[in-house]
């Protein structure tokens, strides 16, 4: 089981064949380049690589019209005037006598990766390949693209394999509008789009790419557009995207099977997108979505005209399904105003759809017309300066990859355990000397037999600070854990860390002298009320239901998460924690990814197996267990969370929520 990863060098042979300053972008050298990039990284070579075949004429129908295949198939003897000819019967839009081939190849190469991961003979994978597909039409080429290789996957998807819910997520800078036509008024795909809109500015020019077109029919809701109204959106408005848009509804949605429209012009330096956001945050869009469908992602290449961009881009997100972790992410975590507004916008028109959605905005004060307060003075394009140079430059060496994945430390022995394969029993300890001084700091609180464990958790924090481990779980006896969390956060302090993010489930007290000055951040997760003492130290009551712990997930921890950017993260499972296995599964394989996997989870030997087993599995990088079926969360959660993100937005801009607010704090920066 590992990464698909689909080509066939016969696609690099549609080139444009005429003066055509739009249509020249989309060349050859772009799959050349993706895949050198991938080559030169050794990514090739961990990947189970599958040539392409051609799909056949019924594959292809089941998108497309008889007569618009046998008029692509009819180019193939066309002269360079009949093709130019007929080129300019569509927008955007190039063919090449090897265009037919090439373009059934894209399909062909969607579809076997489609196999290979509904087979099970892949967990994921990517189709490298040229025509694009997004743009594409049942009657129609459009935008470089002929034969729409995603559509066509997903409707074999549903017809070979009986799947009900695929959800299609298109990060292509531009609208793909292709898709939208085919799904329109089917419920069984949800398609989510991001794209350059500027108020219809900006090709393809279209009404219906704005977010109030939401699917037709009992399609309704299940197309979910958020258009760009500015340029130079960056890591922080795409995280926000994903954040508090797509993976709210995708896990309510629940689906079988996530295809990914990959297109890379939405990265820096594409000359079609004009977007900042850097390679590294496709590896963390990758990583989010691995949380869905049981981690079957196939991911097929729309756009992407930088090379170099895209090259990296590409790598990111291999990289990622080949289960690496994720690289830190460059930037301010500050989404912009326009970016918050298309979110808004993305909100008012989906909620009638969407519970997930309803239960954000139900408890807060604000009312789905209020969005139309007017902004005063002129709002910020984006987070990054304009002249700041390109964090494209400098970067050709990804960090590497620590020797040891996931790494236990426990009295109770790994067979008893049953930890999965490929997670290591942590045998080593500091030096006995040592851990005693650590723990005489504590000393009321540490039996002698708790000594031992101590030892070996503070070794592998050093590995986890070290690059040696990737992430680790050490379990403690029930008395000892709050006295091991406080001395893993003295130790990650004195060792060298700039920042350390606490997850502190059950009744685990804020140490005494914990610091305030915003190494730590301190989120305690017990009791019935929220509580906050700093922006850096609160509290917050474990929601019940599923729909309160994801927005829990989604709308509090991964925000502040991204915001703190910390060294190493601790989450420590005390005293009655109240944690579903799922739920500790889900939290900790979400919390690896703004924190590049760097996690010590602390919890309690005894009663709870199970948990360090499937916490061992959620480190390691296997999809999380569901947490059941979508339930809305009460009105005490949703009051809970609302009071913490209402406090906490001022420092944390990645909260996102309430216009009124960002409106004040526009002002005070101007
Ligand atoms: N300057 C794909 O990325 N030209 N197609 C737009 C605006 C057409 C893009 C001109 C762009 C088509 C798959
Ligand atoms: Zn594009």
């Amino acid at each position: 089981m590992g990464t698909a990863l689909v080509y066939h060098e016969d696609m690099t042979a549609t080139r444009l064949l005429w003066d055509d300053p739009e249509c020249e972008i989309e060349c050859p050298e772009r799959l050349t380049a993706a895949l050198d990039g991938l080559r030169q990284r050794g990514l090739e070579e961990r990947c189970l690589c599958l040539s392409a075949c051609e799909a056949s004429e019924e594959e292809l129908s089941l998108v497309h019209s008889l007569e618009y295949i046998a008029l692509v198939q009819k180019t193939q003897t066309l002269d360079k005037e009949e093709l130019h000819a007929l080129s300019k019967q569509y927008d955007a839009v190039y063919f090449h006598p090897d265009t037919f081939h090439c373009a059934r190849l894209a399909a062909g190469a969607a579809l076997q990766l489609v196999d290979a991961v509904l087979t099970g003979a892949v967990h994921n994978g990517v189709a490298l390949v040229r025509p694009p597909g997004h743009h594409s039409q049942r009657a129609a080429a459009n935008g470089f693209c002929v034969f729409n290789n995603v559509a066509i996957a997903a409707k074999h998807a549903k017809q070979k394999y009986g799947l009900q819910r695929i959800l299609i997520v298109d990060w292509d800078v531009h609208h793909g509008q292709g898709i939208q036509y085919i799904f329109n008024d089917d419920p069984s795909v949800l398609y989510f789009s991001w794209h350059r809109y500027e108020h219809g500015s900006f090709w393809p020019f279209l009404p219906e790419s704005d977010a109030d077109a939401v699917g037709q029919g009992r399609g309704q809701g299940f197309t979910v557009n958020l258009p760009w109204n500015q340029t130079g959106m960056g890591n922080a408005d795409y995280l926000a995207a994903f954040l508090h848009v797509l993976l709210p509804l995708a896990f309510e949605f629940d689906p079988e099977l996530v295809l990914v429209s990959a297109g890379f012009d939405s990265a820096i330096g594409d000359p079609e997108g004009q977007m900042q956001a850097t390679p590294e945050c496709f590896a963390h869009l990758t990583q989010l979505l691995q949380v869905l469908a049981g981690g079957r992602i196939c991911a097929v290449l729309e756009g992407g005209y930088h090379l170099e961009s895209l090259a990296q881009s590409v790598c990111m997100m291999v990289q990622t399904l080949l289960g690496d972790p994720t690289p830190p992410l460059l930037g301010p975590m500050v989404p912009c105003q326009s970016a918050l507004e298309s979110i808004q916008n993305v909100w008012t028109a989906q909620i009638p759809h969407w519970t997930s959605l309803r239960q954000i905005l139900s408890s807060s004060t604000h009312s789905p017309e209020g969005r139309s307060l007017p902004l005063l003075g002129e709002s910020r394009t984006c987070a990054v300066a304009e002249n700041s140079p390109s964090p494209l430059l400098d970067r050709s060496c990804l960090r590497p990859t620590p020797p040891v994945c996931t790494a236990v430390a426990s009295t109770v022995s790994g067979s008893v355990l049953a930890l999965p394969p490929g997670v290591l029993q942590q045998e080593k300890s500091v030096l006995r000397g040592e851990t005693e001084a650590w723990a005489r700091l504590h000393k009321s609180r540490f039996q002698d037999e708790d000594l031992a464990t101590l030892g070996k958790s503070l070794c592998l924090l050093d590995g986890i600070l070290d690059g040696q481990v990737r992430n680790a779980i050490a379990t403690t006896t029930a008395l000892a854990t709050a006295a091991t969390l406080d001395v893993l956060i003295q130790r990650c302090l004195a060792y060298r860390s700039q920042r350390v993010l606490c997850v502190a489930l059950g009744q685990l007290d804020r140490p005494l002298d914990l610091a305030d000055d915003g190494r730590i951040l301190w989120l305690n997760v017990r009791g019935k009320e929220a509580a906050i003492w700093s922006m850096f130290h609160f509290s917050t009551p474990l929601p019940q239901t599923t729909g309160g712990f994801l927005s829990f997930i989604l709308g509090l921890v991964l925000p502040l998460a991204y915001g703190f950017q910390p060294d190493v993260v601790l989450m420590a499972l005390g005293p009655a924690h109240g944690l579903q296995n799922a739920q500790a599964a889900l939290l900790a394989a979400m919390l690896r990814s703004p924190v590049g996997g760097r996690i010590l989870a602390v919890v309690e030997e005894g009663s709870i197996l199970q948990l360090a087993r499937t916490l061992a599995q959620a480190l390691f990088g296997e999809t999380p267990p569901s947490l059941g079926p979508f339930a809305m969360a009460s009105p005490e959660e949703i009051q809970a969370l609302m009071f913490l993100k209402t406090q906490l937005e001022p420092r944390w801009k990645l909260l996102q929520l309430l216009h009124r607010n960002r409106d004040r704090q526009t002002l005070e920066i101007n």
